[in-house]
């Protein structure tokens, strides 16, 4: 690798363990672009939950067994709320509370999200940057059996449920990559770019979806490298291989190298799917990647920019994003 700095493109619980595993290795040198789809206007507040699940996992203020929110959590403007017949199906701890209520000040007084985001991390001790994907607004829109969903109704509200036909990006033709996010790609000395293992459908492909971090990516020559969420045709949490299903995707690593084919160099695949690897049609790594320990967010993350530095140097690199011109 010519430089140090690595960019993690990242959605919130699964990705974030990563982001927290390639913290420990780059601090300052890590740059996490965070994914916006999901958030929305709650009870008058703007909640961004990956940003959140980001910031409180690089700062160790995340609750472990939920993964999103806060730990040492408390529940009382919750239980406050239902008895005066609040809406009650989005749970805000007292203590996340304040991130929502002091990012909507922000934002109504006209700063940016990056701004807001920035700042916060700073207070909280983060030295690595975390940034939005952008500061326009992007909503993803799950199409189901049930109708058009936004994210967090078909997430949340109905429990990931109705049957997914189709996923939309509201917003993303428009938006932009702010000034912050487009200096990270041109720095000098971007070692690698990494896809966290998070939902490719409903987490990474609305920061695909805003135009500049695809052209970004396609761009840079620095690696670009996936880990698959997929463990023995499993997802560790979350719905990824319930859509794949619905989406008449099979649950396969090899589908999901052909969902980022055009931007990445390599995929990253759990050490019991080493089968498979013959079967990709890009450049594999084989290793453990189910995320139990700190200890297991390193390793991986350590084997993961180990594999980068490997595909930047090789001569034989088959960059299949280059040939879109
Ligand atoms: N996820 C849930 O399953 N139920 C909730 O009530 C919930 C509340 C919540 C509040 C703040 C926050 O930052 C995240 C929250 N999440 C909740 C997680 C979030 O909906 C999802 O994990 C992400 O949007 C998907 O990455």
């Amino acid at each position: 690798m010519t430089g140090k700095r690595v960019i993690a493109l990242c959605g919130g619980i699964g990705g974030a363990k990563l982001a927290r595993g390639l913290y420990e290795l780059l601090g300052l040198d890590l740059t996490v672009i965070v994914n916006t789809g999901d958030d929305f206007e709650h009870l008058g507040l703007m909640i961004s939950p990956d940003v959140d699940t980001v910031l409180y996992t690089l700062a160790d203020l995340n609750d472990p067994e939920r993964g999103w929110g806060r730990a040492g959590e408390t529940w009382n403007f919750m239980a406050s709320l239902a008895q005066v017949g609040g809406e009650t199906w989005f749970q805000l701890g007292d203590r996340d509370l304040a991130l929502h209520v002091e990012r909507t000040r922000r934002l109504q007084e006209g700063q940016s999200l990056t701004r807001i985001v920035h700042d916060v991390a700073r207070r909280f001790g983060i030295s690595a940057e975390v940034l939005p994907m952008s500061d326009d607004p992007v909503r993803t829109i799950v199409a189901t059996d049930a109708g058009p969903l936004p994210f967090q109704r078909y997430f949340v509200r109905s429990r990931c449920v109705p049957v997914v036909r189709a996923i939309t990006f509201e917003g993303a033709d428009a938006a932009r990559a702010s000034p912050e996010l487009r200096a990270a790609f041109k720095q000098p000395g971007l070692a690698a770019i990494v896809i966290c293992p998070s939902n490719p459908y409903l987490s990474v492909d609305p920061i695909l979806a805003v135009p500049e971090m695809r052209e970004l990516l396609q761009e840079t020559e620095a690696p670009v490298v996936a880990v698959s969420p997929i463990i023995g045709g499993a997802a560790v949490k979350g719905p990824t291989t319930k859509i794949m299903a619905e989406l008449n995707i099979q649950a396969t690593n090899a589908s999901i190298a052909r969902h980022y084919m055009e931007i990445i160099d390599g995929l990253v695949i759990d050490s019991g799917d080493g089968s498979e690897a013959a079967s990709l049609p890009v450049a594999s790594l084989t290793t453990a990647t189910l995320m139990n320990s700190l200890d297991d967010r390193v390793t991986l993350a350590r084997d993961v920019l180990d594999f980068a530095r490997e595909l930047a140097s090789s001569p034989q690199r088959v960059r299949p994003r280059y040939s879109a011109g």
